[in-house]
């Protein structure tokens, strides 16, 4: 059985992980309508990582005895400056994760809840590499410029990401890969 602490704790992140997917999908939008194709395509392949992020841990909290609760969430920004400026919000977006990640760990060893806090090992995992793809991805924008050709080429490159992430979920059951 899972404390109250750890299930209030989880139920946060629940919110979080939801409301990143709600963020990327605006992102993926606004993306999507100016002009930016494959990066529209990264961030709807975004969205639903994050999908699977929150259904884990909705999955992981009533298979303990907790009770997971959909939260209502406030609506994302709809309009962004630039390209670089998405990325630089996305990757402030997922420091913000990763930190909220280690404070769940740390309230469920708080709580001696050991098995939340090996459970939680693979969000610890996975937002190294959240973190450090957005890194690249700013990096290669801020390097391909504004030219068309390096806008091209970058394109293709965030098709070739969003495939590769898309081929990765379904390659870990999605959000059936639970416990
Ligand atoms: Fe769920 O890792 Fe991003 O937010």
């Amino acid at each position: 059985m899972i404390t109250k602490n750890v299930e209030k704790a989880i139920n946060e992140q629940i919110k979080r992980e939801e409301h990143s997917s709600r963020i990327y999908l605006a992102m993926a939008s606004w993306a999507e309508r100016n002009g930016f194709p494959g990066a529209a395509n990264w961030l709807y392949a975004q969205t639903e990582e994050e999908r699977i992020h929150m259904l884990k841990l909705v999955h992981y909290l009533n298979d303990r005895g907790g009770s997971a609760i959909i939260p209502a969430l406030e609506a994302p920004a709809a309009k962004f400056k630039s390209l670089p400026d998405v990325f630089q919000q996305v990757l402030e977006h997922e420091e913000y994760i990763s930190a909220s990640i280690n404070e769940l760990y740390a309230t469920c060893t708080k709580e001696k809840d050991f098995t939340s806090a090996n459970y939680l090992q693979w969000y610890i995992t996975e937002q190294i590499e959240e973190e450090s793809s957005v890194r690249s991805i700013l990096d290669q924008i801020n390097l391909a410029g504004s030219e068309r050709g390096g806008q091209f080429l970058m394109d293709k490159e965030f098709n070739a990401m969003a495939a590769a992430k898309r081929a990765a979920m379904a390659l870990s059951g999605g959000a059936n890969a639970v416990t």
